[in-house]
């Protein structure tokens, strides 16, 4: 009989509780996909990316465009509502901050909302996804993104639950107030922090 420690098998905790937010678990090597609509087709040679709402110059970026910004990655876990959570996560794109320098959001801007080509949508803090805390990704460990997982691109905002990073992301609009998105109209927390446990409305 194998004689192995708890803690390091795969699927098992590592690193004791320290990365692990109140009340989720590790999906190991897994990563499952949720999904409330169809996974679109989409074509690179129509696809865009617009920043509009409140900033000084709303802007949209096609596939070739995009690319040409400097390039970003995030190393790190992602935590769903539904208490799954995956270590160790290697996404590249660009920084969210690169878009808004170009875009320059006006200073009565405080929200925003995040918007799929599909029509989900979800809302945000402006402060949530400035200062390197959100990107706008299209490669899951070196590869293009699967369609499945929000392919060719979506917004990663890993330090809340994940159905604030929209996948086939299309639009980010800036706002002068606080507007509920897919899930937070149908529960979810209009915050979404996995620290906080704010998982539904009244949560924290
Ligand atoms: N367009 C779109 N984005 C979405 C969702 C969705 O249903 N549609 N689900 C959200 C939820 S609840 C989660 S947990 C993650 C799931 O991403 P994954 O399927 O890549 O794991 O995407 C988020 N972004
Ligand atoms: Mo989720």
């Amino acid at each position: 009989m194998a004689n192995f420690t708890r803690g390091f098998t795969g699927g098992a905790r590592r690193g004791g509780d320290t990365r692990l937010p109140p009340g989720q678990y590790d999906t190991g090597a897994t990563w499952p996909v949720l999904t409330a609509e169809l996974t679109p087709t989409i074509d690179l040679d129509t696809w865009t990316m617009t920043v509009d709402g409140l900033v000084e110059k709303p802007t949209t970026w096609d596939w070739r465009g995009i690319h040409a910004l400097p390039s970003s990655s995030y190393f790190g876990d992602i935590h769903c509502v539904t208490t799954w959570t995956k270590f160790d996560t290697t996404f590249a794109g660009v920084s969210v901050d690169a878009l808004l320098e170009i875009a320059k959001p006006k200073p009565e801007a405080t929200h925003v909302m995040a918007t799929a080509t599909t029509g989900y949508n979800t809302n945000l803090p402006l402060d949530d996804i400035t200062d390197g805390k959100a990107w706008i990704v299209w490669e899951f460990d070196g590869k293009p993104l699967a369609p499945e997982h929000g392919g060719p691109v979506r917004l990663l905002v890993p330090h809340l639950y994940f159905w604030k990073s929209a996948k086939w992301i299309t639009q980010i609009e800036l706002m002068d107030h606080d507007e509920q998105g897919f899930w937070e109209r149908n529960g979810y927390h209009d915050r979404g922090d996995p620290w906080l446990e704010q998982r539904y409305q009244g949560d924290a």
